[in-house]
């Protein structure tokens, strides 16, 4: 007796998805993701290192936001590596990757677990940049609300086998979000950061994130989920990258401003309260 089941029909499991991406043709796919477990590795390490005589409570608090983001990062890498965090979907008619087969399934190769798990990630992003820029909570909390529907709606985008018109409205749904939250970093706490004395090191933390963030809906647009001009090799080694930048880079830098000069960013200790005009 067999239960027939449609999404089990056409899902690849995991472990034919791990021998997929590590089973020889696909070495460069593999490395994207094993280059990421050993960076974010090596980042939770560092601010370990970076951080052991952080005593200022408002210092430590952006340590372990910073350091979050790679603990969310290793395990997301280690999701897709593992192919847990992978699928095969069958895009619908309509779209340029109508009809391909991966993995002896009909469809494409989705990495679904990177938009799931950057709903965990990127909330500690902008904690951390919230933080420094000596914002209040209700602002830290919106963007944290915008980019978990960001992620989740990007989710959907990728996932949505329907129609290709469900896609796209996912997927503009979620730039709607993002916008929201490029213009609080844009506007409000880069008013709030100057206010603050935080305002250099805020300079270089929202050119990284905002001009790395964008490249995500760029990418998801032109590889595989989208109009499939890159191949999912490309996409996968774009968002690596992207990833490289808009986390271990951002902490870096964040991480040794905090450790050299935390009196700056205790100067942000009112962060309860509103810069007037800026409510
Ligand atoms: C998607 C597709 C739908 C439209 C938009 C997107 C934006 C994604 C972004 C992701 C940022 C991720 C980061 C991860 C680090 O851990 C979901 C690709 C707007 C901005 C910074």
């Amino acid at each position: 007796f067999r239960v027939q089941s449609a999404v089990l029909q056409n899902g690849a499991t995991d472990r034919e998805l791990f021998e997929y991406v590590f089973g020889g043709d696909n070495t460069l796919l593999a490395l994207s993701f094993v280059l990421n477990i050993a960076l974010a590795g090596l980042t939770i390490l560092g601010i370990a290192y970076l951080g052991r005589n952080l005593t200022d409570p408002r210092s430590t608090a952006i340590a372990i936001a910073l350091m979050l983001i790679s603990v969310v990062s290793i395990s997301s890498y280690t999701g897709l590596a593992s192919g847990l965090t992978l699928g095969v979907t069958e895009m619908p008619p309509g779209h340029p990757a109508a009809g391909a087969t991966t993995a002896g399934q009909d469809g494409v190769l989705t990495m679904w677990g990177r938009y799931l798990t950057w709903t965990f990630s990127t909330p500690f992003i902008l904690i951390a940049l919230g933080m420094i820029a000596g914002s209040n909570w209700t602002k830290i909390l919106t963007t944290c609300t915008f980019t978990i529907a960001m992620c989740l709606t990007g989710l959907a985008a990728a996932l949505t086998t329907s129609s290709l018109v469900l896609r796209w409205w996912w997927f503009a749904l979620s730039s709607v979000f993002f916008f929201v939250i490029v213009y609080v970093i844009l506007v409000d706490w880069t008013a709030e950061a100057a206010a603050t004395g935080t305002a250099d090191l805020f300079r270089t933390l929202k050119f990284l994130t905002v001009v790395g963030w964008f490249g995500y809906p760029i990418l998801w647009a032109l590889g595989v989920e989208g109009v499939a001009v890159l191949s999912v090799t490309v996409t996968s080694w774009g968002y690596s990258v992207l990833d490289i930048i808009t986390k271990y880079i951002v902490t870096f830098v964040a991480m040794r401003y905090v450790v050299a000069e935390p009196e700056t960013i205790t100067g942000g200790a009112d962060y309860g309260a509103s810069i007037p005009g800026f409510v």
